[in-house]
């Protein structure tokens, strides 16, 4: 529960708010003119969050969708195709950015929660011809927000990347949860990391700064990435504020989020108890929960739910995705799983 408000909000990762201890070091920060490239903060970060990926370089945006898209034009030019899964946060959530910012165009596969194989990338390629569009770009999610935060077996991932690099084929990953997935499969960043050519982490989700990614790669592509952030208007001045919240969160907060993963199952145990829902424990993996009402629109449970001082958010008809975070405790679970037993009778 969080204890400043006393609602348990389990709408997103991303409603958490700083610390006391992240507050203080946010305080504190050294700053400079981070377009001039003076403030020590943000090079702070950025140097340790691409040594954690093992990549050269790393470039501090305002948001995920920014690191996601700026790697996106980095690696295209207008008129490519670019390869992403249906339920892709790229192509579902970022309002149609990819056509807009890059003037690509995105060929979806059929995933399962998220995942899908290095046969499927095969097949969804065509010959080079002057009729097609160049495919350049395959997009990979890790955790899968729409999958329900399923992780990716590290061994799938080098098979989908292995099919992409005999195809000449550029490799971004949406690393937004990498944190969350590390911390389920025992699989370092780094090495999840290693098949991509450019990937997006975020520190304002389950780390809990209050704002801020990056975008990690090769010096050369992080280079012409900081080009088109600038574009973007995402050229930030004394970022080192914000930087040292993120800081903080890479340093403090990837291993606790093993607690919000055990919340998860706890939740998802909770709700397989409640009849009228739909849930499977099994499939829960990470942060995130999604089960579905039978008996009511799932607006129409949320909306109850609201009543009662927990949120949660509707993502289909009769779809709920809960995801726990650091202002959720063990107790706010539970007090959610009593909220919900009680709005379904
Ligand atoms: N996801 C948000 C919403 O946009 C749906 C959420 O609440 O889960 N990649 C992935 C996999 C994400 O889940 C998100 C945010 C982003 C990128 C974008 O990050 P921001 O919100 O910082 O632009």
């Amino acid at each position: 529960m969080d204890k400043t408000s006393g609602l348990v909000d389990l709408r997103s990762d991303t409603v958490t708010k700083p610390t006391p201890s992240m507050r203080e070091a946010m305080a504190r920060a050294e700053v400079g003119d981070d377009v001039l490239g003076d403030d020590p903060t943000v090079k702070e970060l950025e140097s340790e969050t691409a040594s954690i990926l093992g990549k050269e370089a790393a470039l501090f945006t305002p948001s995920g969708t920014m690191a996601n898209q700026v790697a996106i034009r980095s690696q295209t030019e207008p008129g490519d195709e670019i390869l992403v899964e249906a339920n892709a946060h790229i192509y579902y959530y970022e309002g149609g950015a990819p056509a807009v910012l890059s003037g690509v165009m995105c060929r979806c596969l059929a995933g399962q929660r998220g995942l899908f194989s290095g046969a499927d990338l095969v097949a969804a390629l065509r010959p080079v011809d002057v009729h097609f569009p160049r495919t350049r770009l395959v997009c990979l999610e890790n955790t899968h927000n729409r999958g329900g935060g399923k992780v990716w077996p590290v061994e799938a991932v080098r098979e989908v990347a292995a099919a992409a690099r005999q195809h000449n084929l550029q490799l971004h990953l949406d690393g937004a949860r990498l944190w969350n997935a590390s911390v389920t499969s025992g699989i370092s960043e780094r090495e999840y990391a290693a098949p991509f050519d450019t990937v997006s982490v975020c520190f304002s989700k389950g780390l809990g700064a209050p704002v801020g990614s990056a975008l990690v790669g090769s010096k050369s592509l992080i280079d012409r990435a900081r080009r088109f952030r600038k574009m973007l208007g995402g050229g930030m001045r004394q970022a080192g504020v914000i930087a040292a919240g993120a800081l903080f969160a890479l340093r403090h907060h990837r291993a606790r989020l093993a607690e919000d993963h055990a919340n998860a199952r706890r939740l998802a145990s909770g709700l397989a108890e409640i009849e009228g829902l739909e849930v499977a424990p099994a499939d829960v993996e990470s942060n995130m929960v999604r089960f579905n009402v039978r008996v009511m629109p799932a607006q129409g449970l949320a909306e109850r739910l609201r009543a009662r001082g927990v949120l949660v958010l509707p993502v289909g008809r009769d779809t709920i995705r809960a995801v726990t975070n650091l202002m959720v405790s063990a107790e706010g679970i539970d007090a959610a799983v009593e909220a919900i037993s009680a709005s379904l009778k």
